[in-house]
């Protein structure tokens, strides 16, 4: 399998607005990451992964571009991004942009003369139709939005305030190229892509059988040409890493992106867990996992994430963000960190972030739950019901601003902060962390210079055993005659089981783990505590 700067690398994720705001204006800002890059650098994370800055009228929160070549004022201005780049690359690191094509926001120019008339020269630079069908998009009811002046509809796989752009236009692939050219002689070191695999639709927009299954939106025909496409025209004339989104997919049509001679993407996230695991399911994580490894490994590169700024933080959605939330925070850095695939620290994760719960639906900006919670209650619907079952997913759960210090806003804004802070974060912030050499913080520290000194945790083969206990997951990762043993306990009990005796009897020593050490060596039984994670070196 070929080696890469980039698959031993580990990705740190900035969504600015919420990171650190220099301003007051209670926005985080481009300034508030350059002000902060010691303290990413202080992890040891190789590539730091930016949320949208591009001009917008910010509905969906920067994934509304209205101009892909300015930075929205809110987060600073076009020489602060030029320095934020310049001190991330004095530092070591990389930087990947969003990369947000398949859809633009209603305010860019490009829509507005679209939609001005049917005979303008940008009208097919978005989809129009005299009719619409019965899909449903990722955020309303329908894919169409009427527009009475042309009286035509015009698609939008997510806000009516997000219409999608018409890659079947030469042109506007064309324009879409030209603006990453641009952004990438500034010398970004790539792209994360925006739900990149629903650039092509389905000819004809047949109807649905069951529109509640949106996966019709993605993976149409054309997707690979267009992906080649640009990777010809684009980013193969750069040393870039790119990252791909793509719900909706498969191991085998994964393959066909991120595969290593298909000259496409180099990698990608699935959502087979954060889409579609409202809690932690073990049976189905370990198959998920097994059938990703299966389906990808010596063919093209996986991604491992459990919450980012769309999915609530992973120790409220999937461990215990009370007694356990240490332990069960340490825990999921180890599972994240030692699966096959590249890991990415959403940021405040470090610190075992939790996911927030406000009590009413005002406190909430997600145009994702507010258009939903709005879609229901038009039903008939109790509101309070309404909002209660939206509670555990929001994702505004996750976009909270990072927890600084004890000071009034958890130290990230001077001003009235975009969204209220987590109320937690006088027990739960960096200040706090950084001065215990047990925190979260440093463990995720010790587990990135793991991986830097050895290869096994990237390049190892992975194999499973205790297959079918339900608390715990058990794999080795071997390459060469160097192998890992990884025993965790994702629960909130002790467990126990009976390790095979090629394991058993192959301890060697204790790499890392979230518990003092409380597994006697050479033991042909295993007995962990609550979220207790263990990494053996065996052999
Ligand atoms: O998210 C794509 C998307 O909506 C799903 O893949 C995601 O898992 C879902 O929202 C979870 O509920 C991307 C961006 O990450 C998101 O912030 C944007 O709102 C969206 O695209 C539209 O650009």
């Amino acid at each position: 399998m070929k080696k890469t700067w980039w698959k031993e690398s580990v990705v740190y994720q900035v969504y600015w607005r919420s990171f650190y705001d220099t301003d007051g204006d209670g926005y985080g800002d481009l300034e508030g990451v350059i002000q902060k890059l010691d303290y990413i650098k202080g992890l040891g994370v190789d590539i730091i992964w930016l949320n949208p800055c591009y001009g917008s009228p910010d509905v969906d929160n920067g994934y509304d571009i209205s101009d892909y070549r300015s930075i929205m004022p809110k987060a600073g201005t076009m020489d602060t991004f030029e320095q934020l780049l310049k001190e991330v690359h004095d530092r070591g690191m990389k930087l990947i942009m969003d990369l947000v094509v398949n859809h633009t926001s209603n305010q860019h120019p490009w829509f507005i003369e679209s939609k001005s008339s049917k005979d303008n020269p940008k009208r097919d630079y978005y989809i129009w139709r005299r009719t619409k069908n019965n899909w449903r998009s990722y955020f309303t009811p329908s894919t169409w939005e009427f527009d009475p002046k042309t009286e035509e509809y015009y698609f939008h796989s997510f806000a009516v305030e997000q219409p999608d752009l018409n890659w079947a236009n030469p042109k506007v692939r064309e324009e879409i190229y030209r603006m990453m050219k641009f952004w990438l002689d500034k010398g970004i070191d790539g792209f994360r892509m925006d739900v990149i695999n629903l650039l092509a639709k389905q000819d004809g927009f047949p109807d649905s059988e069951t529109p509640e299954d949106i996966s019709y939106l993605g993976n149409n025909p054309g997707i690979h040409e267009y992906l080649h496409e640009m990777h010809e025209k684009v980013l193969k004339h750069y040393d870039v890493f790119t990252v791909g989104e793509i719900p909706f997919v498969n191991p085998e049509d994964g393959v066909l992106y991120v595969g290593e001679d298909r000259g496409e993407l180099d990698t990608l996230f699935h959502f087979e867990v954060c889409d579609y695991m409202a809690h932690w399911d073990m049976k189905r994580f370990k198959e998920i996992q097994k059938r990703w490894y299966e389906g990808m490994w010596g063919k093209g590169w996986n991604s491992q994430f459990l919450n980012n700024h769309d999915h609530t933080r992973l120790v409220t959605r999937f461990g215990n963000d009370t007694v356990f939330r240490v332990e069960s925070a340490k825990l999921f850095a180890t599972l994240l960190h030692t699966l096959p695939g590249m890991p990415y620290i959403y940021q405040g994760e470090e610190l075992g972030m939790t996911g927030v719960r406000f009590p009413s639906i005002e406190d909430y900006n997600d145009i994702a739950m507010k258009n939903k919670f709005k879609e229901e209650i038009e039903k008939g619907r109790d509101p309070q019901e309404v909002f209660e079952s939206l509670l555990h997913l929001s994702r505004d759960n996750s976009r909270t601003p990072m927890q600084w210090d004890d000071s009034e806003n958890a130290g990230f804004t001077s001003g009235s902060p975009w969204i209220k802070v987590n109320p937690n974060y006088t027990e739960i912030n960096a200040a706090k962390v950084l001065e215990d050499s047990g925190s979260v913080y440093y463990y995720y520290k010790k587990l990135i210079e793991l991986r830097k000194e050895h290869e096994v945790m990237v390049y190892g083969d992975y194999e499973t055993f205790l297959e079918e206990h339900k608390q715990i997951y058990a794999y080795t990762r071997q390459l060469g005659d160097k192998k890992w043993l990884v025993l965790l306990n994702v629960s909130e009990e002790k467990a126990e089981a009976a390790l095979p005796d090629e394991l058993a009897y192959a301890f060697k020593e204790v790499i890392l783990t979230n518990y003092p050490h409380v597994q006697a060596e050479n033991a042909k039984g295993l007995a962990l505590e609550p979220y207790h994670a263990l990494i053996y070196q065996i052999e």
